[in-house]
């Protein structure tokens, strides 16, 4: 099972309904198609999806480090040798997506190779999620229609509401008109990317005191380091560490500082392995996971819910998994279905991500 080349596509598919929240807008999945093969013919698929405003990291730049960087340290390693990858593609800082795709493409293998399921091999503590939607900035009405749709149509029932605007005339008016229109049955949290102070957080979590959220995530930047301990000492809910909690070293320093009381999980930015160092580290220290979406395609959703289903402190809450739902296509040969709010993880080796070829050629940049 010797790694003898590794790919990086670049491919973009537009959104029919961009997302946009406190620090990005997503129009274009401007992805990027990872592929690992061994010399046993076996290949291993994943996606990583470059988060610009967030990481850093671009299409160009995953594409350079994949292919100048990272893929020559670890040709000739075997798909068994994860640790010894990992400490190659360690040494350099960053590059979270990249590193990521690399880690779930060679589980593939692993799974291809054992004619086992990856989710079973991580865990296989159930094989479906509760889906969790994200519902992006819009006037308060259009958030809501967006909401009831995505209810009635898929049966999801938890939303993750983007906050980080302007609090009272924005955000705390949008939470209300979702709550109000949405009912008591439905599970509200939400998610600010960093767009608040730590003084509006507390007074915006203040005004909500009512509408019974679940999470509150990001709401101010961790760099604001004692202004966010005293906000997450007063928040009512636990309160999510997203972007300021990208690695198991960085979970440690948010959850012992203070500035942090729950960890989102991003198989996009941390793989498997690296996801799984956090989860047991949340466990052991008696802390929430939630699934988070990195603004996947169908690829990334697949491994997030491969993941997410494995555990039982991830399959705890709702996952991050319908962004995919706002693009106008996707590179799939058989598309995922969202029903009664639930995603099942594909069965069958591997992670099951089965590539339609057509649709690649379409799609793909460097053609
Ligand atoms: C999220 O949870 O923040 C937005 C930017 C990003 O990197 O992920 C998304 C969703
Ligand atoms: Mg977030």
């Amino acid at each position: 099972m010797k790694i003898v080349a590794v790919e990086a596509i670049p491919f973009a598919i537009p959104y029919a309904k961009p997302l946009t929240f406190a620090s990005g807008e997503v129009r274009t999945a401007d992805h990027v198609l990872v592929r690992v093969h061994t010399d046993e013919g076996l290949t291993g698929t994943a996606e990583a999806p470059p988060r610009p405003y967030t990481y850093g990291e671009t299409q160009e730049s995953i594409i350079a480090v994949i292919g100048r960087i990272f893929a020559p340290q670890i040709l000739g390693l075997t798909a068994l040798e994860r640790e010894t990858v990992h400490a190659c593609l360690d040494r350099t800082v960053g590059n979270p997506t990249a590193k990521a795709a690399l880690d779930m493409a060679l589980w593939d293998i692993l799974g291809q190779a054992a004619g086992m399921p990856v989710s079973g091999l991580l865990g296989g503590y159930t094989d479906r999620m509760r889906v969790s939607h994200m519902v992006g900035f819009a006037p308060a009405g259009e958030m809501v229609a967006e909401a009831e749709r995505i209810r009635d149509t898929h049966g999801i029932t938890t939303f993750k509401v983007k906050v980080g605007r302007q609090p009272y005339r924005e955000d705390v008016v949008a939470c209300r008109a979702l709550r109000e229109a949405l009912g008591a049955d439905v599970e509200l949290y939400i998610d600010g990317n960093r767009g608040w102070s730590a003084s509006d957080s507390a007074r915006a979590l203040h005004e909500m005191a009512d509408l019974g959220l679940t999470f509150a995530e990001e709401l101010c930047p961790a760099d604001d380091v004692l202004g966010r301990r005293w906000l997450v000492a007063r928040s009512p809910v636990p309160f999510i560490a997203d972007e300021s909690a990208t690695r198991a070293a960085e979970v440690t320093r948010e959850l012992l500082g203070g500035s942090a009381t729950a960890i989102s999980i991003k198989t996009a930015r941390t793989g498997f392995t690296a996801s799984q160092r956090v989860l047991h580290q949340c466990e052991g220290l008696g802390v929430e996971v939630v699934m988070g979406n990195q603004i996947d395609s169908q690829i990334g959703t697949l491994c997030s819910v491969a993941f997410g289903a494995a555990h039982r402190a991830s399959a705890q809450h709702a996952g991050e998994l319908s962004n995919y739902l706002g693009m106008t296509d996707d590179l799939l040969t058989e598309p995922l279905t969202i029903e009664n709010g639930t995603l099942h993880i594909r069965e069958g080796a591997g992670l099951g991500i089965d590539i339609d070829p057509a649709k690649l050629a379409r799609y793909r940049q460097d053609r």
